[in-house]
């Protein structure tokens, strides 16, 4: 029998995983198709991945993709009723979104994928540029999450599984690593985040037991 969702994207992608976590939040079977974001075979208008198939849809971009799970298939759980906190949530997937993820993915991740999985040279000087204002950014994360020890609810929220996914990639390579060790209230939610069932499914191969 085949899934009841299909997502075609890159195997080591934060957007991906995004998507298969809310799967497994909401109790649905997935399947995801290796596909390249710069390739004939992906669905993307703007050649983003992933592209999902789900009810007989064809849905692309992650926040359109995710609230369409969490609503047919899991009772909005991942997404809280209160308007105050509903807006707080949207807030850090637009920070994760618009900010932290374009500063971590081309000025850390990226280098260290393409080193690691395509061979490349790092590219030290991209690296060093970025720093700074990844530590910044970092930091940011570390003072507003120890406010209350939440981004939002308390409950585990759609914010959660854009957050994680977008700090994962970068705990993954020794600057990110090292940063987000110095930041202990990041840290501690990272370290209880990754123990939760649908995280522990969608582990990337090549992320450390
Ligand atoms: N706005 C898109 C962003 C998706 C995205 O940036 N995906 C990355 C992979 S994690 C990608 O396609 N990168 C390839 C590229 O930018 O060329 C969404 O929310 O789905």
């Amino acid at each position: 029998m085949s899934a009841e969702v299909r997502i075609f994207g890159t195997v080591i992608s934060t957007y991906t995983r995004i998507v298969q976590i809310t799967c497994e939040e909401a109790g649905l079977s997935h399947e995801t198709i290796a596909t390249a974001a710069p390739s004939p075979e992906n669905r993307h208008p703007f050649g983003k991945v992933p592209v999902v198939e789900v009810d007989g849809l064809e849905l692309y971009e992650s926040v359109s993709i995710v609230q369409y799970l969490d609503n047919a298939h899991n009772r909005g759980a991942l997404q809280p009723d209160d308007p105050g906190r509903r807006a707080a949530m949207d807030r850090w997937v637009a920070i994760a979104n618009n900010y932290l993820f374009p500063l971590f993915e081309h000025g850390l991740v990226m280098p260290w994928i393409m080193h690691r999985f395509a061979g490349m040279p790092i590219d030290r000087e991209r690296i060093d540029r970025a720093l700074p204002n990844i530590s910044r950014a970092l930091a940011f994360c570390d003072a507003e999450i120890a406010v209350d020890g939440a981004w939002t609810t308390g409950a585990f929220d759609l914010a959660d599984v854009f957050l994680y996914c977008v700090l994962r990639g970068v705990q993954l390579t020794p600057q990110g690593g090292a940063g987000i060790a110095q930041c202990p209230q990041l840290s501690a939610w990272m370290a209880i985040t990754e123990q939760r069932g649908s995280i522990r499914a969608t582990r990337w191969e090549s992320e450390p037991q």
